[in-house]
């Protein structure tokens, strides 16, 4: 089982996609293991998004991740890192597949409605950036075995 971190960006919680996009990630038969609204610092964003601080549209970014809380969630499952991405698309919604989350609900890359780690490694330390041991759960579900042989 892999675990990775995701976040809701403000354009899902402005647009009112919170549901549809959670929904999408429950009925894939990834379960939740944290949940949780923040409120994301210059600080957070400038390490989250490190890769990025020199880019002329950094700024803009910045702004845009801070113009309503975020809702940074955790979730688990067989291969979650990949299969997360998958069902994100690629970081422009107009080039993204329809059938993807930034496919069918996003036309831009900055308002791309999502974020989800891009490799096993990176998925640790993000989900170690955002949530602390204790906001972390372990559950099991009858789902579970329906899921999975
Ligand atoms: O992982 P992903 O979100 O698909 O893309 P990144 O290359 O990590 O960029 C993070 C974030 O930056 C992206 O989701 C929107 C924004 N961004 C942008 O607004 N314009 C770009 N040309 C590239 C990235
Ligand atoms: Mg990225």
């Amino acid at each position: 089982m892999q675990r990775t971190l995701i976040l809701l960006k403000p354009s899902s919680i402005e647009r009112g996609l919170v549901g549809e996009i959670l929904s999408r990630l429950e009925k894939k038969g990834l379960l939740i293991v944290g949940m949780k609204m923040i409120r994301l610092s210059d600080e957070l964003i400038e390490e989250h998004y490190s890769h990025l601080v020199s880019k002329p549209f950094f700024p803009i970014l910045k702004e845009a991740m801070q113009k309503t809380p975020v809702i940074a969630m955790c979730v688990k499952g067989k291969e979650a890192v990949r299969l997360v991405r998958e069902m994100v698309g690629p970081t422009n919604g107009r080039n993204a597949t329809p059938g993807t989350i930034r496919g069918d609900y996003s036309i831009s890359a900055l308002k791309n409605l999502i974020h989800a780690s891009d490799s096993l490694a990176t998925a640790q330390i993000e989900i170690d950036r955002f949530f602390k041991p204790e906001e972390l759960f372990d559950y099991k579900t009858v789902m579970s075995t329906a899921l999975y042989a």
